[in-house]
């Protein structure tokens, strides 16, 4: 029995979501609702100490970080395998996914928080604020959700963060002229950990990053025909809303 702990519009959680979907495994939802400060609930934190989603567990024991969750799924249900069979290639695909955990995704998160997250938070009350400040073991993040809920957006950090992704897409163009995917001629668990960042950008309104970068952008169509992608992306209804929202 696979259960995920998971919050809709988290990119941690969709790539979770599209690895399950790629692979074609039934699992029960649990919906943790991160910017009501769920992750720190005592029984969250038993599961994931580090109160954040998503959580996998598998017959009854959790397994924690989305690379490490998308690794373990792919090891324990072999079928459709999503990792190269070499080690050369499961090096290169590893690459990939360790830049979109240390590089792409604090950029996205630098953005979400700025441009999305702080639509809601701004909503949650001092009371809440502070008993999350409590209970959240990583005083770093508490601080990040006290800021956003009460600063106005940080436009600097967002255009810093959007040319560390400048370098990024380049990195994937000079990758995907040589082959249809990331880490070569097949589709994997790189170009998992990578799609739900890019889907998050578009909602950012910061698709202009690949505008010159036709490789990149027709990845992201052929990522977008997969049933995987449909399947693991927030649906409208749980999108948090975000600049394109307003239009
Ligand atoms: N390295 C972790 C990062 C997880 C993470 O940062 N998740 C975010 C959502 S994408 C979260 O739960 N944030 C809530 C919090 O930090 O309180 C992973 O890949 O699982």
């Amino acid at each position: 029995m696979l259960e995920l702990y998971h919050y809709w519009d988290s990119v941690c959680s969709t790539k979770v979501r599209m690895c399950l979907a790629e692979k074609g495994l039934e699992w029960t939802g649990h919906h943790v609702d991160i910017l009501a400060f769920e992750q720190t609930h005592p029984d969250y934190l038993a599961l994931n100490p580090n109160a954040v989603v998503p959580t996998l567990v598998h017959d009854g024991r959790p397994v924690i970080e989305s690379t490490v969750i998308n690794e373990y799924l792919d090891e324990v249900f072999p079928a459709a395998p999503l990792a190269p069979r070499d080690p050369y290639g499961r090096a290169r695909m590893r690459a990939w996914v360790m830049y979109e955990d240390h590089l792409v995704y604090p950029q996205v998160k630098v953005a979400s928080f700025n441009l999305m997250l702080r639509n809601i938070l701004t909503g949650r009350t001092d009371a809440e604020l502070k008993a999350m400040t409590r209970t959240h073991p990583n005083p770093r993040q508490a601080a990040l959700y006290r800021r956003a809920a009460r600063s106005a957006p940080k436009l600097k950090e967002v255009a810093a963060a959007a040319a560390t992704l400048v370098e990024a897409v380049r990195r994937f163009e000079a990758a995907l002229s040589q082959h249809p995917w990331l880490a070569g001629r097949d589709f994997t668990l790189a170009d998992i950990a990578m799609a739900p960042m890019m889907d998050r950008l578009e909602h950012l309104d910061m698709a202009n990053l690949w505008a010159g970068a036709p490789a990149t952008a027709d990845w992201i169509a052929r990522l977008k025909e997969r049933p995987s992608y449909g399947a693991a992306m927030p649906a409208a209804e749980h999108r948090v809303p975000g600049p394109l929202s307003a239009r």
